[in-house]
């Protein structure tokens, strides 16, 4: 795994964390991390020649099968390295698409999702069928059509793109009738939204009493699942819906594939915005999501922000209340709640806030509520140890 840091105004993760549970969600065993510092990408290898001799080095080492960036490269700068490599080399978005691939489940999730390679081919022209081919398997080893095959013909995926848009149509008007029939039943809706690996299925399972597939992963929820609840508060049933993670530097075209399945989303009443309280990024992820969301309309949306993962933080961690009133970056106050979805600490209380919700009025006034919990605020954010410096050496992840 590489990571370049280009300075200010690039994203940049020196820890290469999250590239490396990618890597795994992928069903690939990450085996080292080497980062880089540039002023600006080389345009043929995009680390200098140097680094790019140090990766070799630790690819032959520890006969890795593929080498994965975490930003994004060019089709020329992803030949040049694999010629200068001689393993497969992948960007961090081509990863995401691969993972998204192997995971989609549902007709409409595998429509978005070959929608969302094709655009990605479309706009980069990748060289290479095998990976709108394969259909399941790691980074590594990959047979798949000679490079003679895979010339890709830009007026081919343009007609591809516009037939699953057509398909997709169809698969939306189902989606819309079964809305409409929620709508007109006054069914009161609520979406789970977050970043990738939040804790949104494990929320979703606690609240709702169904199996839907949580785990560690990035991206284990591809397909909106949707589920009745029935709050005791209220004597009514709500509807509230599980739905894709998100994750920072998706391409827009991305995000506009997922569009059907982010629709449940942009028409809820209310939106559960799931944090991760434990992680280290968390203010980054909050910003990533609340970017998508303006991104798909849903920015102005009521929301409760559910920061989740409590039994994680440490005895001098743990909020000193149970919910409290937290203002967003672009200044908007909501209701905050701490819980635990794994241990069902504060799942009483998130219960209340739904309650809250549906009766018409999330209690914002402050005299309700109790002062802000600083160690959670933005503008005060937890001290935490995140190396954002360069790593002089790569160090061994697993081996
Ligand atoms: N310790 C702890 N772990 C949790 C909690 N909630 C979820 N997890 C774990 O976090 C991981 C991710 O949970 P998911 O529910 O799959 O997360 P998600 O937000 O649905 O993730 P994607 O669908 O991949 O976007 C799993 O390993 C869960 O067991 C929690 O409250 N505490
Ligand atoms: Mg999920």
């Amino acid at each position: 795994m590489v990571g370049v840091n280009f300075g200010r105004g690039s994203s940049y993760d020196g820890t290469l964390n999250e590239l490396a549970l990618l890597v795994e969600s992928a069903g690939d065993v990450p085996v080292a991390k080497i980062t880089a510092n540039r002023q600006a990408p080389d345009a043929a290898l995009f680390v200098g020649s140097g680094k790019a001799d140090e990766i070799k080095a630790l690819v032959v080492m520890h006969q890795a099968q593929a080498v994965i960036f975490d930003q994004a490269l060019s089709p020329a700068q992803q030949r040049n390295l694999e010629r200068h490599l001689e393993v497969e080399v992948l960007d961090r978005i081509g990863l995401i698409l691969e993972i998204f691939a192997d995971r989609a489940r549902s007709h409409e999730g595998k429509l978005q999702v070959e929608l969302a390679r094709l655009e990605y081919l479309a706009t980069r022209l990748v060289r290479r069928w095998s990976h709108l081919e394969r259909q399941r398997g790691g980074v590594g080893l990959r047979g798949g059509p000679g490079e003679t095959q895979i010339e890709l013909d830009r007026r081919m995926i343009e007609t591809k793109i516009k037939s699953v848009k057509e398909r997709l149509v169809k698969v939306k008007k189902q989606r819309n009738t079964q809305r409409r029939s929620r709508e007109r039943a006054g069914t009161f809706r609520i979406s789970l939204v977050g970043y990738t690996n939040a804790g949104k299925s494990t929320l979703f399972n606690a609240l709702t009493k169904a199996g839907a597939y949580t785990a560690n992963q990035l991206f284990a929820t591809l397909d909106t699942t949707t589920r009745q609840v029935f709050l005791a508060e209220t004597q009514t049933s709500v509807a509230l819906s599980d739905t894709v993670g998100f994750i920072r530097d998706l391409p827009h075209s991305l995000v506009a594939s997922f569009e059907a399945t982010l629709q449940e989303a942009t028409e809820a009443n209310v939106l559960l915005h799931v944090i991760d309280a434990g992680s280290q990024a968390q203010h980054d992820q909050i910003n990533e999501v609340m970017r998508v969301l303006a991104s798909i309309g849903a920015a102005d949306l009521p929301q409760v922000l559910v920061f989740n993962k409590c039994d994680c933080l440490s005895a001098d961690q743990q909020p000193s209340v149970q919910r409290d009133i937290y203002e967003l970056p672009c200044g908007r106050a909501c209701v905050r709640v701490f819980v635990s979805a794994l241990t069902g600490e504060g799942m009483d209380v998130l219960r209340g806030v739904i309650a809250e919700a549906v009766l018409g009025g999330l209690g914002l006034d402050s005299s309700t509520n109790p002062e802000l919990d600083p160690r959670f605020d933005m503008h005060n954010p937890i001290d935490v140890d995140v190396p954002r410096s360069v790593h002089p050496d790569f160090f061994t992840v697993r081996t």
